[in-house]
């Protein structure tokens, strides 16, 4: 096994504080068992997202002291979009102070009511980003990516005939654009080939569809096509990441990932009549389109941090050190998705508590339970996060996966903290059968697993059936 050390070492600490089972329990209760709900400082080890968690560099530090604050053409600016431009390659550079933002502005723009946009899996925001404008997501990722034990290097990848079938059902003129997420955070941080991504464009070109990037964890993806696909192994990441984006026509791009920085995001794109509607609208919602939403030391880190995820040597020991927590469990028969992703390990909860019915949340269960024993955050991805109503019955329509993800901030913890995680995953494994299920008591009608309170079921209830 090769688990590559850090390629850094720490210069600035910040103190994390343990509490007690009594004290989490009562935090438990006041949150509705909700843990976007708990206070940060009353967790150990925080998993719960490595978006804006990352720890910047010295480089990106300094480059803060750099900020230019005027309103209008802050030099940090230009060197944004000079880093943007060189990597993503697409015309127009439009920043934005995160990437549901991107979102917002590129769907309000070109999807209108009764419109469809297929991606692989779409993620919770853009899901709710779409639907806002009365259009449909639909995710058409291959089948692989459903089953958790299949080991496929590109998991990620876009069922070609499923998207096929889907323009042909709607209709061309009905899809604006169709996403690929790269790497697919819903379907368990799993990369997207090089093939797929021609091919996608191929069959797009056809059609005359434009193709969209959800480009958050680029760099990621460009690790496991240098690692996994044939052809990539002596290119640098930078050269894979100019070829991947030479087959779009655009991106949105959420920086509080493999950007690097606690805070920002953008919007990049070619066409040059549907970036002078999105940066109208910028100037509308957001702010002037050389700063959109975010101060000038805040576009010079992420100018700066844009290059720095390039670096192999980081780039390596980031996705070692995920696939480490990966392996340290899969040895000792916990039940994750495989292979390990780009930027977080997930549990699968339906293996893991198979006595807890889907309806009574085993992820969210799970979650909890591992808050309460150890203090680490993770966070549901299943019933919760994706669960849908059904108009008619008012039932639950499950997802397929129900899971529990370890999202793991870069450059942030050590691999000790990392070991401390999976003892504590091991340990709860030993002790699953005594974990129950939760109710919800509350849900708000969207993204409603950032708000959803619980009720701890005090036993088992009975399998209800269920509509999968
Ligand atoms: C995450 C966060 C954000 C995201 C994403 C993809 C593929 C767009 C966005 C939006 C969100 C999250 C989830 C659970 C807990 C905390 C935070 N993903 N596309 O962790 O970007 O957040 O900048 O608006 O993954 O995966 P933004």
């Amino acid at each position: 096994m090769n688990f590559p050390s850090e390629p850094f070492k720490i210069k600035v600490v910040e103190p994390i504080r343990r509490t007690t089972r009594e004290e989490r329990d009562r935090l438990l209760k006041a949150a509705g068992y909700n843990l976007f709900r708990i206070p940060a400082e009353s967790v150990y080890v925080d998993l719960l997202t490595d978006s804006g968690t990352s720890a910047m560099s010295d480089h990106q530090w300094a480059g803060l002291m750099l900020g230019d604050e005027s309103y209008a053409g802050s030099r940090n600016y230009y060197h944004f979009e000079e880093a943007v431009r060189s990597i993503f390659g697409y015309t127009h550079v439009i920043p934005t102070h995160q990437g549901r933002m991107a979102e917002n502005l590129l769907f309000s723009t070109v999807v209108k009511p009764g419109m469809c946009v297929p991606n692989n899996i779409h993620f919770d925001t853009t899901r709710a980003n779409i639907e806002h404008q009365g259009a449909e997501a639909v995710n058409a990722v291959v089948k692989e990516a459903y089953d958790p034990h299949n080991e496929s290097p590109f998991k990620g990848n876009m069922d070609l005939v499923r998207l096929e079938e889907t323009i042909n059902r709607v209709g061309p003129d009905r899809v604006p654009l169709v996403l690929l997420t790269i790497t697919n955070n819903s379907g368990g941080g799993q990369p997207v080939s090089m093939a797929n991504i021609r091919e996608t464009r191929a069959l797009l070109t056809r059609y005359r569809i434009p193709l969209f990037f959800d480009a958050c964890r680029f760099a990621e993806n460009c690790f496991f096509i240098k690692e996994r696909e044939h052809g990539y192994k002596d290119r640098s990441i930078l050269d894979i990441a100019q070829e991947l984006f030479s087959y779009g026509d655009g991106c949105t791009m959420s920086a509080k990932k493999d950007g690097l920085v606690n805070i920002g995001g953008f919007l990049s794109l070619n066409d040059d009549r549907w970036a002078q509607d999105i940066t109208n609208m910028l100037i509308l919602v957001e702010g002037f389109p050389t700063y959109g939403g975010l101060a000038g030391r805040d576009l010079e880190a992420m100018a700066r941090g844009l290059r720095e995820v390039l670096e192999e040597d980081y780039l390596a020991f980031r996705v070692g050190q995920v696939r480490y927590l990966g392996d340290l469990l899969d040895h000792a028969g916990v039940p994750i998705l495989k292979p390990v992703g780009g930027h977080a390990v997930y549990l699968n909860a339906k293996e893991f508590l198979p006595h807890i019915p889907q309806d009574q949340y085993p992820a969210q269960s799970l979650a909890v339970a591992l808050y309460r024993d150890y203090g680490i955050r993770g966070v549901e991805i299943g019933t919760v996060m994706f669960g849908k109503r059904d108009a008619e019955t008012g039932r639950t329509i499950h997802p397929e996966l129900e899971m529990v993800r370890f999202a793991i901030p870069r450059r942030v913890y050590t691999n000790m903290q990392i070991a401390y995680v999976a003892e504590s995953i091991i340990d709860l494994h030993r002790r699953r059968d005594g974990i129950l299920g939760l109710r919800m008591v509350y849900e708000a009608p969207m993204l409603r697993h950032f708000t959803a309170r619980f009720e701890e079921l005090d036993h088992a209830m009975p399998v209800r059936q269920m509509v999968v």
